[in-house]
């Protein structure tokens, strides 16, 4: 009895104190709760090594960085030399920069999210400039192929398919004009293109084609004619 009483009066005044004082350490340094929490995954940048035009920001496998996924980065920037400075700017108010007469080492908490970003250096802004993506790069432009001739042929394909209906966008359209009687002319909403009737030529047209009908036709020769519908794809 004596003895557990001493032992509960051994614990209040020396073990729960301890007790208490890791919990409140364990609070007070957030540190140690979320470690992750404020790690991006690391970068490196450097610029003017030896006082060269060179600028670079690489990955941790070394290599240089051309898209990342959206999300924190963790930048180790060293500045080698009072000619040049790093400066990373983007979107999401991303705007870093070191100073050009100085030099150093620094870190950039970075986050990022889809779209270009530049870094350069602001005395050099053409010779020392790069950029890269956040985020999917975006869909190419289809492309499509035009021809008129060899006879009385004329054509718009979109591979091997003679184009019937497309989706309203933007198009590179090549067209082979291989016949110096006929031309290639191709028509509709907000679009009217053609090539001349008696030059032969390839030549390629970057085209938005909106809702509506559109025809390709040879000038000189009127039943020489195709046509071909743009819808606007419903909205997902
Ligand atoms: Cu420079």
């Amino acid at each position: 009895m004596i003895s557990s009483i001493f032992e509960e009066g051994r614990f209040v005044r020396q073990i729960f104190p301890l007790v208490l004082l890791l919990a409140i350490a364990a609070v007070l340094v957030p540190g140690s709760a979320r470690p992750a929490a404020t790690a991006g995954t690391p970068l490196t940048a450097a610029v003017g090594q030896g006082d060269s035009f060179s600028i670079t920001l690489k990955d941790a496998a070394g290599h240089a960085v051309t898209q990342l996924d959206p999300g924190a980065y963790t930048i180790t920037v060293t500045d080698y030399s009072t000619l040049h400075n790093f400066h990373l700017f983007g979107p999401g108010g991303v705007d870093q920069t070191t100073a050009v007469d100085g030099t150093g080492t620094v870190t950039w908490d970075v986050t990022v999210s889809d779209g270009v970003y530049t870094y350069r250096c602001d005395a050099h802004p053409t010779q020392m400039k790069h950029t890269f993506r956040v985020g999917p790069a975006p869909p190419a432009t289809p492309k499509l192929s035009g021809k008129v001739g060899p006879g009385n042929t004329i054509s718009l394909k979109k591979g091997s398919a003679i184009v019937k209906a497309l989706s309203a966008g933007t198009y590179k359209v090549t067209v082979r004009d291989v016949s110096t009687k006929d031309n290639f002319h191709l028509l509709g909403p907000g679009v009217s293109k053609k090539t001349a009737v008696r030059g032969k030529r390839t030549i390629t047209w970057k085209l938005r084609f909106k809702a509506g009908k559109y025809t390709y036709r040879s000038d000189a020769h009127k039943k020489l004619k195709r046509t071909f519908k743009v819808i606007t794809p419903p909205v997902p």
